[in-house]
């Protein structure tokens, strides 16, 4: 068996690493080959929680889960990393403005950007998903600048399984019989979930799903929005944000980054725009990626519509609008 590597998760004592941490024990991420020694870092105020969250990983007796170290000094909790949840962030409260939320999340993803510097394996897998997942990625890369930034990605997973779920329910079929939906920009209520390229499996073969939904006025507007607005949807049922769907995803997105995608499928990352279907470089954008060997590659020479480009402009205005809030923090 391998030797066991090193995985940190940060907000571990929040409700999407509960989800998380059993998905990471259990081997249902790096394989049922690696063994993992967990890292969990969270806030002084929440150690006592987290000793709970120990006491139940113990409580799980799972093979794979070697050593367990909850801390909250991140030079710690990023030692020798090999991939790196960053699941902890700085909720917006009542009140609070989207500047305020992006400058208390700057000091977090600048002080764990240089532990990860510092401390991580150079190769380091970083999947951010602490809202607001892009620019914090962004943020979290430009303080960690021994690491490639081709390691840092956000999380637009969730989004993709919830746009695939909507596709197959509508379509009348299972949930993997859709292949190829893409979640493109931002994760936030201004993202595009596009099915132009998207395909189902029918019994009558394999069809696009435009041609085979036939609607395009559900596809652009209610499966959109309804992608779009989806989070807002479950914390107005729940009374909390969506949680085990979270993890779930964050759990699908490494392990793809770690095993990679089969031969002409992708899923939706968000990374550093190299300036691919003409998306600013320097913003984390999220695109169709295809993964081999540990490497993601953007997908090209997908046709985008008019009306995709439009939908593809405002969400990359909104990301160089949170990279400029961002640098102005950091100039203070
Ligand atoms: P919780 O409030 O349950 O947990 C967050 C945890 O982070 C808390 O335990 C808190 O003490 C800890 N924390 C705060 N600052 C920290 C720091 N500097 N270092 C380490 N830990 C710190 O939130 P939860 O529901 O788990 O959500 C976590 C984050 O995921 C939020 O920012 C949320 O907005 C974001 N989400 C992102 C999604 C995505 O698709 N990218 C979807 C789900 C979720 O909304």
């Amino acid at each position: 068996m391998a030797e066991p590597i090193n995985v940190v998760v940060t907000g571990a004592a929040g409700q999407i690493a509960y989800s998380l941490l059993y998905q990471l024990a259990a081997g249902s991420v790096f394989g049922p080959e690696q063994p993992i020694n967990l890292r969990l870092l969270d806030i002084p105020p929440m150690m006592k929680v987290l000793d709970g969250v120990v006491m139940e990983l113990q409580d799980l007796a799972l093979p794979l889960l070697r050593e367990i170290l909850p801390t909250a000094e991140p030079a710690k909790a990023f030692e020798n990393v090999a991939a790196a949840f960053l699941v902890g962030a700085m909720p917006r409260k009542e009140g609070m403005e989207r500047k305020d939320l992006l400058a208390a999340n700057v000091d977090i993803f600048k002080v764990q950007g240089e532990a990860l510097d510092k401390h991580a394996r150079k190769d380091v897998k970083v999947l951010v998903v602490g809202n607001p997942a892009n620019t914090n990625a962004l943020i979290c890369s430009h303080y960690a600048p021994s690491i490639p930034k081709e390691n840092f990605t956000a999380m637009t997973r969730l989004d993709q399984n919830r746009a695939q779920a909507a596709i197959a329910a509508r379509i009348g079929v299972q949930v993997d019989k859709v292949k190829n939906v893409i979640i493109w920009g931002n994760h936030s209520s201004t993202q595009y979930p596009d099915v132009a390229h998207a395909t189902v499996a029918l019994s009558s073969g394999v069809k696009p799903v435009p041609s085979e939904i036939n609607d395009d006025e559900w596809l652009n507007s209610t499966f959109v929005e309804t992608i779009q607005k989806r989070g807002a949807a479950v914390i107005a049922a729940r009374k909390m944000s969506s949680a085990m769907s979270a993890a779930k995803a964050a759990g699908d997105h490494m392990r793809d980054w770690w095993f990679g995608t089969k031969t002409g499928e992708w899923v939706s990352m968000g990374v550093v725009s190299d300036g691919s279907y003409g998306i600013p470089k320097d913003v984390v954008f999220s695109f169709p990626v295809a993964i081999k060997n540990k490497q993601y590659e953007i997908v090209q020479n997908l046709s985008i519509s008019n009306f995709a480009k439009s939908k593809l402009d405002v969400t990359s205005k909104e990301l160089e609008e949170e990279r400029a809030e961002a640098n102005n923090v950091l100039k203070k």
